[in-house]
């Protein structure tokens, strides 16, 4: 793991960092998901191969018993074999540029840091939500991580750390560039 920044925001770390999310000594994970929780490709498929198949079953369970994630929602699942005791799913937008992208994904970011801290998660790593297979531009996503990050802290005390891991070197650096806080 390599840390790209560091921001200290109310008493909150902020760290953007370049490494493999399934790594993360943190108390949750945030995954990428889509809103029937099928974690095939990308982080997601990652996570559970690291994991194991533990969290793929109860993300089915939920889905059985509640229905597929509305996007922007998030859920959570224990982290299996993770270091991270959670993993906590939550759904970005797929970007279509019609509008109404950015604010699904500014809810995906504010939920999975609202479902920590229901579990009393105090440190959090999160993937770049939406800016992969979904294809969000990776430039416009940055200040909507910022707001709802800043948005959170200013109104949730539960999480001390918050990290933003990306294993690919290129992403990690526009949000290490970009995000502002
Ligand atoms: N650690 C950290 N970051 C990663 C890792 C990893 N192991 N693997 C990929 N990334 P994506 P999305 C970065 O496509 O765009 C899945 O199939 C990657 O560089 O995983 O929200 C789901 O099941 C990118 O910046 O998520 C959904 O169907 C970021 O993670 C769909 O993809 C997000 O990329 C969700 O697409």
């Amino acid at each position: 793991m390599e840390i790209l920044k560091e921001l200290d925001y109310n008493g909150v770390k902020i760290q953007i960092v370049r490494g493999d999310i399934t790594e993360e000594n943190v108390d949750a994970i945030v995954n990428a998901a889509n809103r029937f929780l099928r974690h095939g490709g990308g982080v997601a498929g990652a996570i559970v191969r690291a994991g194991g198949e533990k969290i793929q079953e109860e993300s089915d369970e939920y889905v059985r018993t509640h229905g597929p994630l509305r996007t922007g929602e998030a859920v959570i699942t224990s982290g299996g074999r993770l270091k991270a005791k959670y993993v906590i799913h939550t759904v970005g937008p797929v970007w279509r540029g019609q509008g109404g992208e950015d604010s699904l994904l500014y809810d995906a970011v504010f939920n999975a840091l609202l479902r920590a801290c229901e579990v009393r998660a105090k440190s959090v790593s999160m993937p770049a939500i939406s800016t992969g297979i979904y294809g969000f531009p990776k430039e416009r996503a940055v200040p909507i991580f910022a707001r709802a990050i800043k948005d959170f802290i200013d109104t949730h005390g539960c999480v001390k750390l918050i990290r933003i891991c990306n294993i690919d070197y290129e992403t990690a650096k526009i949000f290490a560039e970009k995000f502002e806080i």
